[in-house]
């Protein structure tokens, strides 16, 4: 197997963060084998750094001669530098070498904390930016290099011009911090033959996070090392980050932290959740009575992966469980996207208990809502109540209905509505794997007489 390497040369993060414990998972997610050479030790929580331990210059070197000297390293990455030591061990051992060097400019954390000392922004400049392809600076860390203070689009493209003039060969101004109530971030590429190239992409409402420049950086040098251009690179490198953002997770007391394995997660469960789910509807097409719960427009049950985003990280009954005379059977296999109403359910429930990741839909009526009351924690909506403007959408009167009901009672079982015009009474039950939600149904159907 042919494996590309890259080389991230970095502090080490103790929270698991930022630094190069997130270069390394940032990597290995994108395929790429990733070798460390670290600089500095941060002890550091999710609050605050408290204290930076830098590492000698001789040992730096030392790390990055083994590594080159012997592992083909396809891109190499340079994180935190502290020190004017540091810098000049780097700048000194990778002078002329021929492997495509990122440089993220780290100045400080998110916490305050000094990640270059004040006094070394210069060494810094003059030593790693003629030695690199390509320097990834936010609007803060774009000023400091440029000395020039951003106020508009204009000022970005002087920005990335003049730093560029102090030697890096692409400048990549990352426009996150730029016009903070934008719905829109625009990053601006200045390549090496001095064209401009700029991305946009939805803000995503959230307050900061721990670890996206770093995923950035390590994401654009996985990708330079699989050989793609500087903005291709960074076009993908914008998405991954945008997913280790929106599944950030909070691990500690202080600010949430990026979650860059969360693809994998994503990719490796859908397997089991396939699974768990064909297992489940074997065993419930196999209760006896099933069949009397199953309302006209006929039942779906559905299985969503963590941190499911969209109806396509929902599986479900490709067309649905219908009744057959006494029997209850699914017209087709398990898929992925295959249920738009259940599937919207879930998801909107997954934004109050993320656990909760299965749900199934019965008939409405009397007897059976009388069952559910007194087994279950029950909660409700009201279809006729539903503002004009989410009718029209498909899917959306089920996100309202169930946020709703959740409001009045977060920790329900079960959801239920009345109907509408042309609309069936319906009652929706939840749980957290498709096993319990058999379950659920199990006991509905032992306290009925039929
Ligand atoms: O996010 C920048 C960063 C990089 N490297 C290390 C860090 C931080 C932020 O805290 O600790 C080691």
């Amino acid at each position: 197997m042919l494996v590309h390497a890259a080389l991230t040369i970095a502090g080490s993060d103790s929270s698991g963060g930022a630094g190069i414990q997130a270069d390394m998972k940032t990597m290995s997610a994108l395929g790429i084998y990733s070798c460390t050479v670290i600089t500095a030790i941060t002890a550091q929580n999710t609050l605050n750094i408290d204290h930076i331990f830098p590492l000698s210059a001789n040992i730096i070197k030392k790390q990055i001669i083994s590594v080159l000297s012997d592992i083909p390293v396809n891109a190499i990455k340079i994180g935190m530098v502290y020190n004017n030591d540091i810098i000049t061990a780097i700048s000194d051992t990778l002078k002329n070498s021929k492997i495509p060097i990122v440089l993220d400019p780290i100045f400080s954390a998110g916490t305050g904390a000094q990640l270059l000392q004040r006094q070394f922004l210069s060494d810094f400049k003059i030593k790693l930016l003629p030695i690199c392809d390509v320097v990834t600076p936010n609007i803060h860390e774009a000023e400091k290099l440029s000395g020039i203070k951003i106020r508009n689009e204009e000022d970005i493209e002087n920005t990335a011009l003049k730093i560029q003039g102090q030697g890096a060969k692409n400048v990549v101004i990352k426009g996150g911090h730029f016009n903070n109530n934008d719905e829109i971030i625009v990053d601006t590429i200045l390549n090496d033959q001095g064209k401009f190239t700029v991305i946009k992409n939805r803000r995503i409402k959230i307050v900061e996070t721990h670890g996206s420049g770093c995923n950035f950086s390590a994401a654009v040098t996985a990708f330079m090392a699989l050989k793609f251009s500087v903005v291709r690179a960074c076009v993908m490198a914008n998405k991954y980050v945008h997913n280790s953002i929106i599944s950030t997770v909070k691990i500690g007391k202080g600010i949430p932290v990026n979650n860059p394995i969360s693809s994998m997660y994503g990719e490796s469960c859908r397997y089991k959740v396939i699974e768990e789910l064909a297992d489940a509807i074997e065993k419930l097409t196999n209760i006896k009575n099933f069949e009397k719960l199953i309302p006209e427009c006929q039942s779906n049950i559905v299985y969503a992966i963590p941190n499911a985003q969209s109806i396509e990280d929902v599986a479900g009954v490709s067309g649905r469980i219908v009744k057959a005379g006494v029997r209850s059977v699914p017209t087709s296999g398990v898929k992925f996207g295959a249920s738009i109403h259940v599937a919207s359910s879930i998801l909107e429930y997954m934004k109050t208990n993320q656990l909760v990741r299965s749900a199934i839909n019965i008939k409405n009526d009397k007897r059976i809502l009388d069952k559910c009351k007194r087994l279950f924690r029950v909660t409700h909506y009201e279809r006729k109540l539903e503002p004009k403007t989410i009718k029209n959408k498909e899917g959306r009167t089920i996100s309202w209905g169930v946020s709703r009901a959740l409001s009045k009672n977060p920790g329900a079982d079960i959801i239920y509505h009345t109907g509408d015009i042309g609309k069936e009474p319906m009652i929706l039950i939840f749980g957290e794997n498709p096993q319990e939600v058999v379950g659920k149904v199990i006991r509905i159907l032992d306290n009925m007489k039929f």
